[in-house]
């Protein structure tokens, strides 16, 4: 098993201080922990790290409180009817063998799944995706970055050829605008990003919001597009029109770089200002105005969060908005880009290396033959035994719920809070034969578990991380694992107890690492030049990377996109059907609040980042709220054709009136969310819901709907 010691560049880590990234969101800023006789006592910013920007944000700050929590899981339990007991290791690997196998010798190997999660390190990534396809020989592997960055990453394989944000952050030094569409910079991405934005204004450049609710970071002369959710497709659409009509299409640009762009503007030709502004219900100047200031400069840099992109029609929104980047020439040029904004920890990474249900390590497509070759080879395995594209994560749930999966492996991902149509999911899981999930705390999910490992949090493993920006940095270990061994050592024994000992002979997370490199080698995710060596005396290296002498890539298509032709793609927006017409009364759309991460398994635990929030508050425009007869002090009633919660509300003017906001990490809220799927990226549809809205029901008891007593709350 992989040892438990610390294990730095030269062996031990002998300083105090252990240099570390934030483990919660894809800004992975630099933390200085400082550590005490194998423990984490305390913590600062690393300032010399490239990702610091001189802040932290407060989880940041409260990070390491997770290390030497008491809650955390330190021995594997055994489910006892309703009750869990502590088993030791050696009956927990061999009960968690012995139920995967019993069910593919029943059922076969496709009646066992895997579902992880972006926060991991590559070297897990890649490990899971192995484990899954060798050692239980299963086609369904999938990842939560499903839920997150899959309609990003579809449409910019698309559009671009790869998987990744094209401009480092720091382009927007340059930048004259910044066009940022359904991302909440305030919560999401509350340090680096929002004071770059800032000097934008400063500069006397524009800031253009597209977004149902402005949040803080919003100021009173930005350009904000307040969006009727699920429209986006038609705003770009009828703004690349616009843009073309004002003259301000970057021709030479879209002549020598780009192809099918007659074909986009030709699809576009029945969006007019006005059906554009009545369609997503923007006054007609707002949209002329924006298709103005967005193609008055080459220097405009796009960030796009989870707004457009987690809907059913996700991937043709982000398409949509590409086709308007590309038409004014945002890319390759100083201060442009069209960039996508990671959310999780190890988001990029997590979408390179093979967890996901059409993919093989270093970005290879399942279903390429070419690709199964090269990798068939690098693992010295016959390319027949490896298993083909398996289905996405609610997909999975799915046929878990239709008896056609009955073994779930679960790690780093937890489904009962944060997967669409939440009563489904307990039905889903419930229905399951052999859950394992591996967690550093007790989840939602491990409720439904048969045998639960205790996961690693980030001070106690050492990996590499790719951020939001494409730059792969080292994480060093700081501590022993708590539990004992960590989760490379839990998938190392798995691997072993599976029959495939010889895929997982790695004693340190640095060799995972090294194969690793040469299995991207040549790959659309080259990492082949970036050694362990590297990562320590430079600040994280650019991917692709192809050679040890090559510097890393920061700026992705100067000269070409990743295209064998060089061009980037258009694409022409399918004919709209009559539902775009239509108009739903109201519309709950869901998101973050800037203390709490995601199912808050971690967050909730930390009393000083979990006191700021803690509880779901439904946000409402007052005429809203006065319309629907919403008493201050009282509670709110959420009804979807799903089910109802009851909920603290408070007011909020800077949101749209036919919209409500309700911040996602607690279960009141996807319980309300169908698991629609978007066709192409199988992302569920979370940001748009038709719900009504009421006073609470009197007589409700608000505790058995599991909702909160109303007052407290203070957001940051
Ligand atoms: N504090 C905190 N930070 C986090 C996380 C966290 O849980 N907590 N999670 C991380 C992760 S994994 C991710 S993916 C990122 C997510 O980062 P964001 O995408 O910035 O976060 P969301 O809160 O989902 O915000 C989405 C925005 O989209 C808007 N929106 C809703 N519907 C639409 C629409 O139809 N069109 C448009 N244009 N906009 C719309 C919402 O009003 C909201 O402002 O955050 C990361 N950072
Ligand atoms: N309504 C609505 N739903 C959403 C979203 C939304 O905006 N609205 N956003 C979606 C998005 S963007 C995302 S990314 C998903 C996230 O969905 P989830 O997969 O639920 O994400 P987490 O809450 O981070 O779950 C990770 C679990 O892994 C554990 N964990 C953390 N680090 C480690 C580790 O290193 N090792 C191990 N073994 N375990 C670890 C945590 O304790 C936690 O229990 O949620 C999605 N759901
Ligand atoms: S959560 Fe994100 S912004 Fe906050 S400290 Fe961590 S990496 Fe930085
Ligand atoms: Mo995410």
């Amino acid at each position: 098993m992989v040892s438990g010691a610390r294990s730095g560049a030269g062996g031990l880590v002998a300083a105090d201080l252990v240099e570390t990234h934030c483990p919660f969101c894809a800004l992975n800023c630099g933390l200085r922990l400082e550590v005490t006789r194998n423990r984490v006592t305390d913590m600062s910013t690393w300032p010399e790290s490239p990702l610091t920007s001189g802040a932290l944000c407060i989880k940041g700050r409260l990070a390491h409180e997770q290390v030497h929590h008491p809650e955390r899981l330190t021995r594997p339990l055994l489910r006892t009817g309703n009750d869990f007991t502590e088993i030791d290791w050696d009956e927990a690997f061999s009960r968690t063998v012995r139920g995967f196998t019993k069910i593919a010798d029943k059922r076969g190997r496709d009646a066992n799944a895997v579902l992880s999660g972006g926060s991991l390190t590559n070297e897990k990534v890649y490990l899971i995706g192995k484990l899954a396809r060798l050692g239980l020989g299963t086609r369904h592997v999938d990842y939560n970055g499903r839920f997150c960055m899959s309609s990003a990453a579809a449409a910019n394989m698309t559009a671009f050829g790869r998987d990744r944000m094209m401009t480092p952050l720091a382009e927007l030094q340059r930048a004259d605008v910044a066009v940022i569409v359904g991302a909440n910079l305030s919560a999401a991405f509350p340090v680096r990003i929002p004071p770059l934005i800032d000097g934008i204004r400063k500069r006397g450049g524009r800031v253009v919001v597209i977004d149902p609710r402005a949040s803080r970071f919003v100021k009173p002369d930005d350009l904000h597009l307040p969006i009727r959710p699920s429209t986006d497709a038609v705003l770009f659409g009828g703004l690349l029109r616009e843009i073309a009509e004002q003259g301000l299409v970057d021709t030479e640009f879209v002549a020598n770089r780009t192809s099918g762009f007659n074909e986009a503007i030709a699809a576009v030709q029945s969006l007019t200002l006005e059906r554009v502004a009545s369609i997503c219900d923007i006054a007609p100047e707002l949209v002329r105005e924006a298709a103005t200031v967005i193609a008055g400069t080459r220097s405009a840099m796009w960030l796009h969060g989870r707004g457009p992109e987690q809907q059913i029609g996700g991937v043709d929104n982000v398409l949509a908005l590409i086709n308007v980047g590309l038409a004014c020439g945002h890319v390759g040029r100083p201060g442009a880009g069209i960039n996508m904004l990671t959310g999780q920890r190890n988001g990029q990474g997590g979408r390179e290396w093979g967890q996901r249900c059409n993919q093989l390590p270093a970005g290879r497509n399942i279903e390429n033959a070419e690709h199964r070759e090269v990798v068939a080879d690098r693992w010295g395995i016959d390319e027949e035994s490896l298993p083909g594209a398996g289905r996405t994560y609610v997909e999975i749930l799915e046929m878990a719920g239709r008896g056609e999966i009955k073994g779930l492996l679960s790690i780093c991902t937890n489904m009962s809070v944060s997967a669409p149509d939440l009563h489904s999911v307990g039905e889903q899981m419930a229905a399951l034969d052999h859950v394992v999930v591996v967690d550093p705390f007790f989840s939602e999910s491990a409720r439904h578990a048969d045998i639960v490992f205790p996961g690693s949090v980030f001070a106690e493993e050492s990996g590499t991380i790719t951020t939001i920006e494409g730059r792969v940095v080292r994480i060093d270990q700081a501590v022993s694992p708590v539990p004992g061994l960590s989760d490379l050592d839990i998938l190392r024994e798995l691997g072993e107890r599976f029959g495939v000992g010889d895929q997982f002979a790695f004693e340190s997370a640095e060799m995972v690492f090294d194969e690793m490199r040469a299995v991207s080698a040549g790959g659309p995710v080259d990492y082949a030049g970036i050694t362990w060596e590297r990562l320590r005396s430079e600040p994280g290296v650019f991917w692709p990377c192809p050679s040890l002498d090559h510097p890393g890539t920061p700026q992705l298509y100067t000269e070409r996109f990743a295209h064998p032709d060089g061009r980037a793609r258009f694409h022409p927006l399918a004919p709209l059907d009559e539902s775009v017409e239509h108009v739903d009364e109201l519309v709950l759309t869901t998101g973050r609040v800037l203390s709490q991460f995601l199912s808050g398994n971690q967050t909730m635990r930390i009393s000083g980042l979990d006191r700021r929030a803690t509880a779901p508050v439904l946000e409402v425009h007052p005429t809203t709220a006065r319309r629907v007869g919403l008493e201050e002090g009282e509670l709110a009633q959420v009804s979807s054709k799903l089910a109802s919660s009851v909920l603290a509300w408070t007011a909020n003017a800077d949101l749209r009136t036919d919209t409500v906001f309700l911040p996602y990490h607690w279960p009141e809220c996807n319980r309300l969310i169908a698991a629609d799927l978007d066709p192409i990226s199988g992302i569920p549809g979370f940001k748009y819901t038709a719900i009504s809205l009421a006073p609470a029901p009197g007589g409700s008891d608000p505790a058995a709907d599991g909702a909160v007593p109303v007052g407290g709350f203070t957001y940051s």
